[in-house]
């Protein structure tokens, strides 16, 4: 990469508020792996090393969101922790009773009117703490993709977009997995309504996308691509299977590559090229999306591959080999110390690779 093509990454310092404290992981409460301390890592290591300018995030206000997500999603978590705290609720919003598909049966179903009652009607599962500071930081998140993007479409061969929270669990109507509003996708339908008429996202967080997976599941002309553990085991357990390929029009367009426990970058690299193949027989004209997690590391705390800190070099190569423009989407990635690294010689590898 030449000193001239440096490039653009955009964060904000709305995270820092998001900070839930504890999360519950079959039924024990912990430190929440999801910290403001991930993306501080990325950021000082992006700033140190040269290659690349840092900006805030445009207002892109709520219609990208709207164009993925249900309203009342985006009304329930803005005013979740409000009503909580008028009605004296003290601390972060964890909901304990949940709305499953199964309990309305014939019967009609209401939700309630309380800020932490409501949310067990939208939230899948015990890990997403909601705080005062957990709307504004994803907002700012879907801010910080969309300005990312948009770098892209102006002619940035590459933009990184430093987003916390994440997004790829976060489905139309239902948040969950650290994830409240689908940052990738918001993307991808962004791009789709801007001029472009196919758009690939790929997906290589340790986690299988399901947000992104639900929200395009009928679309042939978004293809999702996803390198995950096997569902068998994996969290979100009941999505990321070969077996789920997309429905009607979109049948074909979501290709789910399951990985088995302690995957390493040879294997890795293997179903990298079998996911780009794919991608590239979908001939997207739009910048690729790329949903990006460093929870595939071999010392990622609740991850379970074997990927080093050098790997992700070799990834971002892959990824960019022969491509035009890129947008990457942080997603997951939760041992601290490998993050700023990992970060660094994804992108440069990446950027190093773009045609
Ligand atoms: C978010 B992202 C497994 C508990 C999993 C939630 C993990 C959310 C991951 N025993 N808890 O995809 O990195
Ligand atoms: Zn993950």
């Amino acid at each position: 990469m030449e000193a001239a093509s440096v490039v653009p990454v955009v964060a904000s310092d709305a995270h820092l508020a998001h900070s839930g404290l504890t999360e519950v992981v079959a039924g024990r409460t912990v430190p929440c792996y999801e910290s403001p301390e991930r993306a501080e890592a990325i950021l000082a290591a992006l700033q140190a090393d040269g290659r690349f300018s840092i900006r805030s995030p445009d207002d892109h206000g709520s219609a990208p969101i709207l164009a993925v997500h249900d309203a009342e999603l985006i009304e329930v978590l803005e005013n979740a922790w409000p009503l909580a705290a008028a009605a004296g609720h003290q601390g972060p919003l964890i909901p304990d009773t949940f709305l499953l598909s199964a309990y309305p049966g014939p019967m009609p179903t209401a939700l309630p009117r309380g800020g932490l009652e409501r949310l067990g009607a939208f939230c899948f599962d015990t890990a997403t703490p909601i705080v005062g500071g957990s709307y504004a930081a994803a907002r700012a998140a879907v801010d910080v993709a969309l300005t990312a993007a948009q770098q892209v479409v102006d002619g940035a061969p590459l933009a990184y977009g430093l987003c916390r929270p994440p997004g790829h669990h976060a489905a139309r109507r239902m948040y969950g997995g650290y994830c409240f509003f689908n940052n990738a996708a918001i993307v991808a339908e962004w791009l789709r309504r801007a001029r472009f008429e196919r758009v690939a996202i790929l997906d290589i967080d340790y986690h299988h996308g399901n947000g992104t997976q639900q929200l395009f599941w009928e679309r042939g002309d978004v293809l999702y691509v996803s390198l995950h553990a096997d569902p068998e085991h994996g969290y979100p357990y009941f999505s990321g299977r070969v077996a789920e390929t997309g429905g009607g029009p979109g049948e074909g367009a979501t290709v789910n590559i399951p990985l088995p426990p302690g995957t390493e970058l040879a294997r890795y690299a293997e179903a990298l090229d079998a996911a780009l193949r794919r991608i590239d027989a979908f001939a997207p004209d739009a910048p690729l999306v790329v949903s990006l997690g460093f929870d595939t590391h071999v010392a990622d705390p609740i991850g379970g591959f074997s990927l080093q800190t050098p790997d992700y070099v070799r990834l971002g190569d892959r990824i960019g080999h022969g491509r035009r423009g890129v947008v990457v989407v942080q997603e997951g990635g939760y041992a601290v110390e490998v993050l700023g690294e990992s970060a660094v010689g994804f992108l440069g590898g990446l950027a190093t690779s773009l045609g």
